[in-house]
């Protein structure tokens, strides 16, 4: 299948993060991308660069203040003689306002950003802008009648709400995937997110929406990240009631508990027999995977592939998370192949 890759990933590297009381590497990698592309294209998938679909096309999912916000960050950062990555360091917690926007640069990130692990560096706005074309140049292939295709893009985007960013995400990759889609015509999109993490960016986006179903798999938001959402008692508002479905998995869990779970993501989205599917690909449910806690071997990605493969719908797949980096590009790979047999 054609799988979209853009080099200016490589402008995005955060260098560190602060994690678990530490400033560590970044799981978020550069290279993560590069050992993805290695792998997809020695497994015969043809490489594309994504097209220059107009800016314009993010309003269909981003609020257009955020959107600047996210491209200006880091010539402000400086201009105000700030050295070093953008990091915001105070939030909205409850008792706080948060109906407005502060006007300095400090007080704006935090009430745009939503964690500190999600640093802004020069390249970072090029490198998520073109992750964003990615995934839409992915769903304009899928449009155009192929049965499936997939967007390399890093940074990746499950996390980024309307106006919110937080969790290595800048835009929402996926969703503006399946905006894409529902603007050529789809009637309805069904959107999996099988990375470990639950896509609270692309639930809320969605959230009273009943031309998307949101259906995501992931580790207990009781002890993992996002924390603040992901529960199985959230289930959309207005319209959208009964279109999202949360499956949180306790951590630790492995094949047999995960393949319930997916059997019931699968069941919902035929139930709601949508025109196209879009999958939020993470591959950070492997057993050795730095940051998550699922037992998944390299031989279920195959077999994750086929159960989603076995829908039957036009597909376009989006890169989430993935930090065993060593097994990252086999991983996927081994969804992809399902797709091409
Ligand atoms: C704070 C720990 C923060 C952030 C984990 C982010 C996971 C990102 C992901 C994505 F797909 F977006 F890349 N950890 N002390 O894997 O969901
Ligand atoms: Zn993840």
């Amino acid at each position: 299948m054609k799988a979209v890759y853009s080099p200016l990933h490589a402008r995005h590297d955060g260098g560190f993060e602060l994690y678990r009381g530490q400033l560590v590497p970044t799981f978020e990698t550069p290279e993560r991308a590069e050992i993805i592309r290695a792998a997809v294209a020695a497994a015969g998938h043809e490489l594309v660069e994504p097209r220059e679909i107009p800016e314009s096309r993010l309003l269909g999912v981003h609020d257009g203040e955020f959107v600047e916000f996210l491209r200006g960050a880091f010539a402000r950062w400086q201009s105000e003689g700030r050295q070093g990555h953008v990091i915001p360091s105070g939030f909205p917690a409850r008792g706080l306002r948060r109906d407005r926007r502060p006007a300095g640069i400090s007080g704006s990130l935090g009430y745009y950003a939503f964690d500190a692990s999600t640093p802004i560096v020069a390249g970072t706005w090029d490198a998520a802008l073109a992750a964003a074309r990615s995934a839409m140049t992915a769903a304009a292939v899928v449009s155009e009648g192929e049965r499936a295709a997939y967007a390399l893009c890093r940074p990746p985007g499950h996390h980024a709400a309307r106006s919110t960013y937080g969790g290595y995400c800048y835009l929402n990759n996926a969703a503006l995937a399946a905006q894409y889609l529902l603007d050529g015509g789809c009637r309805r999109v069904a959107l999996v997110d099988v990375d470990y993490h639950h896509g609270n960016g692309t639930q809320e986006i969605f959230w009273e929406r009943d031309d998307v179903l949101f259906v995501s798999l992931h580790g207990d938001p009781e002890t993992e990240y996002p924390w603040f959402l992901g529960y199985a008692d959230e289930r959309g508002a207005g319209r959208g009631e009964g279109h999202t479905l949360n499956l949180p998995l306790p951590a630790g869990s492995g094949w047999i508990e995960y393949e319930v779970a997916l059997e019931t993501a699968l069941e919902a989205t035929r139930r709601f027999a949508p025109d196209a599917l879009v999958v939020s690909l993470g591959v950070d449910t492997y057993e050795s995977d730095p940051i998550s806690s699922f037992k998944l071997a390299g031989k279920h990605y195959p077999l994750i592939g086929a159960a989603l493969a076995g829908l039957g719908l036009p597909t376009v797949l989006v890169q989430e998370g993935g930090y065993a980096v060593a097994e990252i590009g086999s991983n996927v790979a081994g969804v992809l192949g399902a797709f091409a047999d």
